[in-house]
């Protein structure tokens, strides 16, 4: 699906965030930034080997990435020119700032974009997978933090990058809930 926020597209698409041709493509790392499974994994065997060296030079000069926080590295092989690594929240109950840290997560991946001069990106969902974070909620405060920042400045295209079909239907459900035709 397609909406516009100002003159942002959003857009939501059902497939694999590693062959996508935005400027950027969000990987959700983990603190460490020393690779995991799910979308991080991914990212690093389609982008090879640069995009962690990369990653350690950071962990050498600021000793990784908190929580809700996000950092920059190059695409290496990828045909996104950037990676930008943020860190979701791990699910604990809803009691931890959960939901303040995911949309810290998605907040300061776009800051971070706009800084770069990016106007085109990408995220997967954050924190739905191995960290737990349940779909729907996660959705609705994905959708919410994208149109805040829309609201307050321009990209050309942020696209969400869905893996299965009821993600994919949680993000746009979360549009259609925020945006009323
Ligand atoms: N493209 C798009 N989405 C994907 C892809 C892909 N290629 N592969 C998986 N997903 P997860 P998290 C979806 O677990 O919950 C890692 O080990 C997946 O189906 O990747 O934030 C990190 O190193 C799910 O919907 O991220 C961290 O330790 C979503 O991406 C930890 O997992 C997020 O699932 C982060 O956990």
């Amino acid at each position: 699906m397609e909406v516009r926020s100002g003159k942002t597209l959003i857009r939501t698409v059902l497939g694999d965030i590693t062959t996508q041709t935005t400027e950027a493509i969000v990987n959700a790392a983990n603190s460490g930034l020393l690779g995991g499974g799910g979308v991080d994994g991914a990212i690093h065997r389609a982008g090879g080997p640069q995009i962690m060296e990369e990653c350690k030079e950071i962990r050498a000069r600021q000793g990784g990435c908190p929580t809700g926080q996000a950092v920059i590295t190059g695409g290496g092989r990828l045909k996104a020119s950037y990676v930008i690594h943020t860190v979701g929240p791990v699910w604990s109950g809803g009691n931890r700032q959960e939901d303040e840290l995911l949309r810290s997560a998605y907040w300061s991946s776009l800051a971070l974009a706009r800084e770069k001069g990016i106007r085109t990106i990408s995220f997967p969902s954050i924190s739905t997978g191995v960290y737990h974070f349940p779909v729907e909620r996660a959705a609705r405060i994905a959708v919410k933090t994208v149109l805040d920042f829309t609201g307050e400045h321009d990209f050309e295209e942020i696209r969400f990058v869905l893996f299965d079909q009821r993600t994919y239907r949680a993000f746009e459900e979360a549009i259609e809930e925020q945006m009323p035709a």
